[in-house]
This record gives C-alpha cells, sequence and structure tokens, in this order.
C-alpha cells in the first residue's frame, strides 16, 4: 500500500492519506464500540481533562481489539516506521456534536526531535466523514522537519485540513505539529487514534499485563507483536534463561 510516490510525500509532507481502507459495513462496527465506550466514559469525573478521548480501546470492543491484526494497517507501520514497531497508545479522538476535546490544542505526538529520524508515527482511522465543519484535522505539512512548535497564529494560518472520508486512513510523523478542530455541527464526529513507537521504546501502558490472557489469546503473530509481546522484560532470572521459543524479549527486535 505504501509505495515509492507516497513514502516520499510522507518524507516531505509528514502526512499522507490512504482512501477507502476500510469498508462501510467495518467503519459501522468499529463506531458503534467506539460510541458506546465513549458515553460510557463521558460522564467519569476521573476522566476530566480529556474527555471524548477513549483509552485502550483493545479492551472495549472485539473489532477495535482485531483491529490490531489488521494486516493493512500492519503493513502501513511496518514500512513507514519499523518492521519490529509496537503501539505506544491505542486510543480515540471524538468530537461531539458541538464541543472540542484535548486534542484541538496545537500539539506533537512526540515530545522528543531526533533530526531524520520518526521515534513515533499517528494513525487516524475516521469513523466518520472529516469536513471542515466536524472538525477535520489540523496540520501543518513539512513541520515534522522542524524542532521548533509554531505560534497558534503562525499555525493556523498555513494549516491545510485533512478532510477525508471515513474508512480512510490518516498516517502522519508524530513530530508534526497538528490539532483536532471544533465540532461545530449537531452529529458526533468519531475517530480511532493510534500512536506506534519503535521496538525498545516504553508503551504509554504496559499492555501485555493489562490485556487479560484471553485477548492476547485471540491474537495473531502481528497483534502480538503491536501490543508488546515480543519485547517483555523478564521479571527474574528463571524468565531471563527461558529457552529461545518462549524468550519474552525475543532476538532480533531492532
Ligand atoms: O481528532 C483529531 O482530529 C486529531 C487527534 C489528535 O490530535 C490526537 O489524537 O493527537
Amino acid at each position: 500500500m505504501i509505495d515509492k510516490n507516497l513514502q516520499e510525500r510522507f518524507n516531505q509532507e509528514g502526512m499522507v492519506l490512504i482512501p477507502s481502507v476500510f469498508s462501510d459495513t467495518e467503519v459501522a462496527a468499529l463506531k458503534t464500540e467506539l460510541l458506546a465506550a465513549t458515553l460510557e466514559d463521558y460522564t467519569d469525573p476521573v476522566k476530566h481533562f480529556d474527555k471524548g478521548m477513549v483509552h485502550n480501546c483493545m479492551l472495549r470492543g472485539r473489532h477495535m481489539l482485531a483491529l490490531l491484526d489488521n494486516p493493512k494497517v500492519y503493513n502501513c507501520v511496518t514500512t513507514l516506521l519499523d518492521p519490529c514497531a509496537i503501539i505506544y497508545a491505542y486510543q480515540a479522538s471524538t468530537l461531539m456534536a458541538k464541543s472540542s476535546n484535548y486534542g484541538t490544542r496545537v500539539h506533537v505526538d512526540c515530545p522528543r526531535f531526533i533530526p531524520n529520524y520518526m521515534t513515533n508515527l499517528g494513525l487516524i482511522l475516521p469513523l466518520d466523514d472529516f469536513t471542515l465543519d466536524n472538525g477535520a484535522t489540523y496540520y501543518l505539512p513539512g513541520s515534522h522537519l522542524s524542532e521548533n512548535i509554531p505560534s497558534e497564529d503562525n499555525f493556523y494560518q498555513q494549516a491545510q485540513r485533512a478532510v477525508c472520508r471515513k474508512g480512510d486512513l490518516i498516517l502522519f510523523n508524530a513530530r508534526l505539529v497538528h490539532a483536532a478542530g471544533a465540532n461545530d455541527t449537531e452529529q458526533e464526529r468519531c475517530a480511532l487514534t493510534i500512536n506506534f513507537c519503535r521496538s525498545y521504546m516504553r508503551q504509554r501502558f504496559d499492555f501485555p499485563r493489562l490485556m487479560p490472557t484471553e485477548l492476547i489469546d485471540t491474537l495473531g503473530d502481528r497483534g502480538k507483536q503491536l501490543i508488546g509481546m515480543n519485547v517483555r522484560m523478564p521479571s527474574s532470572l528463571e524468565e531471563f534463561y527461558l529457552p529461545e521459543e518462549q524468550r519474552l524479549y525475543r532476538a532480533n527486535q531492532g
């Protein structure tokens, strides 16, 4: 799915959009699960600053879990970032009717800037069409190439909008300066957002411990890699000396 032209555009602009990756049926199933989880969390007083941004979506529905094994997603991530990539965070960014969320501030999704080296890759899977009215993501092409974050004024003067259809895939260098828009419509705008990182980095949550074994067992090799099953740390000498095929930190993980 990632050809040479797309890779070049990604390197230069920091974002590419791949059309029609998911069918309407797949999108509808994901949206049903995500909206239920969002509404369930929405009034939770603990979640005060990031309302609408469900965490750890793999625990909140079987379709969102199965996305971890999706070959198209895996192909994009391993081509653009790294063959051994893992998930840093599996979240959502829902803009309820007439609202914004924590993603609406001008920001990057990775605090480190290393010239010519991407540590994190962002993925947005729109579950509703992204329009100018319902909050299509603002982004500043090329901004991933600089350490500096522009002022809000400069950002909004030059920013473009990721207007797209539900089921398209937005992939971006996590150093790209971006912001969710505000949703001025009467309908929610739902999206899944996954941040991938290099295999030797820490994840936001310890997914291999956080996920019940029964759920991990449903995953194939791709999903297991992405949640970090190949790069777990031994907590005893017994675990360190396990035979090769049972090792927690597998060989050749980058
Ligand atoms: O919801 C959006 O349009 C962007 C989401 C975002 O900025 C983020 O998750 O970091």
